[in-house]
Formats: C-alpha cells, sequence, structure tokens
C-alpha cells in the first residue's frame, strides 16, 4: 500500500480529497484507489467516501502495531518479518537476539514503547520516555564477511539522516560513526551487535533510538547540553508511525546495497551527511589514548581517517569524536 495516499487525506484535514487527486502523480486506476482505502478501513482508520467528493478521513491512526506498518513496507525485507510490539522490555535488541536464536527471517523487527534496560556501545544507558521516541532493533542475515559488516551502523545512521532530511528537517548530520545531530546535538543513536561463528555472521541486530517528542527539558540534567528531539528542534509534533516507516523504507535500499557489495554508494551517501569529514577532530579511543587531527574520510570497513599534525595516517575502528579546537562547529 502507498502512504501517499493516507498522507494526502491527513494534509487536507478532513476536507474532501478528489480520487483524481490521489490517482496522481503516477495515475493508479480508480480500483486500485478503492482497494486501498478498504485496505485503510479494515486498519481502522475512518474514511468517508462520496462518488462526487471523494474521500475524506475522519479518524487517523499513529500506531506502531505491526497492521499498522507492515501495509506501508511492502517489497522490502520488513513487511514479512516478525514484528513484535511491546509496551515494554528490557532492551529491544535483547528481543530481537531471541528471534536470531530462534530462525527468524531478515528484516524482523521488535519495537518498544518503554526499555528498561536501553543500552548504548560499552553498556552505555540509553535514556528513553514512554511513548515519545522511537526504539526497535532489526533482525538482518548479513551475507557478507564479519569485516564488511561494520558498515552496517554506517548506513543505519544514514537511512536515518535521509529520512529526517526527506522530512524537511533542517541541520542534520551524522557523527562518525552512527550518531545523527541536529545542531550538533544527539537525536538517533545506533547499536549494531552480531553473533559470529567459524562460519561467519549468524545474524545481526541492528537496534535504534530516535528521540521524537521529547520536550527538551524532560531529558535528564546530564543530557541537556548533548541531546534532542526532533520536537525539540522543530517546534512541531512528529508521527512516529511515518518516521519509522521512512527510516525503514531509507534502510531496506542501504541494506540491498550493501548485500550486493556496493560499497561505494553507501560511503558516498554517508559522506553527504558527515559533519566530522574536513574538520579537525578529538578523538578519545577506547583505550582512554586521546588523537588530534584531521578527519579526511572513511575507508570500505567504515573506519575514520585521520591525520596527525606530524602527517601520520591513522585508521579508527572505534572512539569518541568531539570537534577539536578552531574547527567550525
Ligand atoms: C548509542 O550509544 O547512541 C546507541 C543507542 C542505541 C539505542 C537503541 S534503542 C533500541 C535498541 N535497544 C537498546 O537497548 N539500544 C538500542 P552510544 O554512542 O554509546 O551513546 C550513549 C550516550 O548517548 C550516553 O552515554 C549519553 O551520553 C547519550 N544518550 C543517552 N540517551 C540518550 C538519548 N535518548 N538521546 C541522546 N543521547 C543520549
Amino acid at each position: 500500500m502507498n502512504i501517499r495516499l493516507i498522507e494526502l487525506l491527513r494534509s487536507a484535514e478532513s476536507d474532501w480529497v478528489s480520487s483524481e487527486v490521489l490517482r496522481q502523480p503516477s495515475g493508479v486506476s480508480r480500483t486500485a484507489i478503492s482497494k486501498q482505502i478498504k485496505s485503510l478501513l479494515a486498519m481502522g482508520y475512518e474514511i468517508e467516501s462520496s462518488t462526487r467528493k471523494g474521500y475524506r478521513l475522519l479518524r487517523d491512526l499513529d500506531g506502531l502495531q505491526a497492521n499498522l506498518i507492515q501495509p506501508f513496507l511492502e517489497g522490502t525485507r520488513f513487511a514479512s518479518g516478525r514484528y513484535e510490539y511491546k509496551e515494554a522490555t528490557t532492551s529491544t535488541n535483547n528481543d530481537v537476539r531471541q528471534l536470531g536464536e530462534e530462525g527468524a527471517p531478515e528484516g524482523s523487527l521488535v519495537f518498544a514503547e518503554v526499555q528498561e534496560e536501553g543500552r548504548g556501545r560499552r553498556g552505555r544507558v540509553w535514556f528513553n520516555r514512554a511513548g515519545d521516541c522511537l526504539q526497535f532493533s532489526v533482525l538482518l542475515r548479513p551475507p557478507v564477511a564479519p569485516q564488511q559488516a561494520t558498515l552496517i551502523p554506517l548506513l543505519a545512521a544514514t537511512s536515518v539522516y535521509r529520512a529526517l532530511q526527506n522530512m524537511g528537517v533542517k541541520d542534520v548530520a551524522i557523527k562518525w560513526p552512527n550518531d545523527v545531530l541536529i545542531r550538533n546535538r544527539k537525536v538517533c543513536g545506533v547499536l549494531c551487535e552480531m553473533s559470529v561463528d567459524m562460519e561467519g555472521i549468524q545474524y545481526a541486530i541492528l537496534g535504534i533510538g530516535l528521540n521524537v517528542n521529547t520536550p527538551g527539558e524532560r531529558f535528564p540534567k546530564e543530557l541537556w547540553d548533548i541531546a534532542c528531539s526532533l520536537a525539540s528542534e522543530t517546534g512541531k509534533t512528529w508521527r512516529r508511525s511515518e518516521l519509522l516507516i521512512a527510516i525503514l523504507k531509507e534502510m531496506d535500499a542501504q541494506l540491498t546495497l550493501a548485500w550486493r557489495g556496493e560499497i561505494q554508494p553507501i560511503l558516498e551517501a554517508w559522506r553527504e551527511g558527515a559533519h566530522t569529514l574536513g574538520k579537525t577532530i578529538r578523538v578519545e579511543m577506547p583505550n582512554g589514548e586521546v588523537l588530534e587531527g584531521s578527519a579526511e574520510d572513511v575507508n570500505e570497513q567504515g573506519a575514520l581517517l585521520v591525520r596527525d599534525s606530524s602527517g601520520k595516517l591513522h585508521i579508527l575502528h572505534s572512539g569518541e569524536v568531539s570537534l577539536g579546537t578552531g574547527s567550525e562547529t
């Protein structure tokens, strides 16, 4: 089903939309439109129809349950996998690990309103507030070597970046490797975990947390200067279902490239959003060492290439990046 139909009905704000308008721009048939309207009615949307005036939306939905999301994902790997909507859980990454062990297909997804043990990298805590954010994990079965799978977090960040840009959000940027920022504050984090054995990758778990409608003052104090939500930055309330569908569609396209080994377009898309490249940065490494230098590029494994003041090139696979002295922010 095409999400454009419901978007057009929404933008008319319960006014009538003629079927001619709904049929544009691709010129789908009247029968196809009436079929899609029937599916929307079955999902719980209330739509009035009139042979003369067309259709109008009487009751809208913003649910994140499978029946409200998967029909809009037809043709992607997320349309047919397992899909679980939970009011609460420990961490959606734990739930998807379980699905991975049970043999669930790629594209299976777990969404939770609350995560009691939502986590970031290296065991850090991921703050979440019921009803305000998107937090979900997807199951992947990468047909690639573990060295190539290091691109997964980057392509996840790119998917969120692109979805937000397409929805008109300004000043979005990706911070290496996988944070998405708006005006330098973090709106989204990505946690990728993997199960690897002698034969290669069994599965990967890609977890995404996006702050959507969280009021700025509701973040814990220690996050005030570093975190933000879409609502706090744009001054409007966002429809989470639309965001989730947009992100998953972008992610599907990126994953298809990745599994085909088409690395360059993935890197190109990441570079477009990257705020780190070309800047003087400071990187704190996992072993506590600090490196300052110029961020030149990422390589095919997604590692960051940093040149220090003596001209030596460092290839970094992990670390915390902040913009160094003397660079614009
Ligand atoms: C991340 O870690 O940014 C990965 C976050 C992944 C969360 C998703 S939600 C679905 C899935 N299930 C999980 O349990 N996790 C994933 P890292 O780069 O290590 O950043 C963590 C740091 O971000 C924290 O130490 C805080 O400084 C900051 N932080 C915590 N909560 C935040 C929030 N809601 N918004 C912005 N920043 C936050």
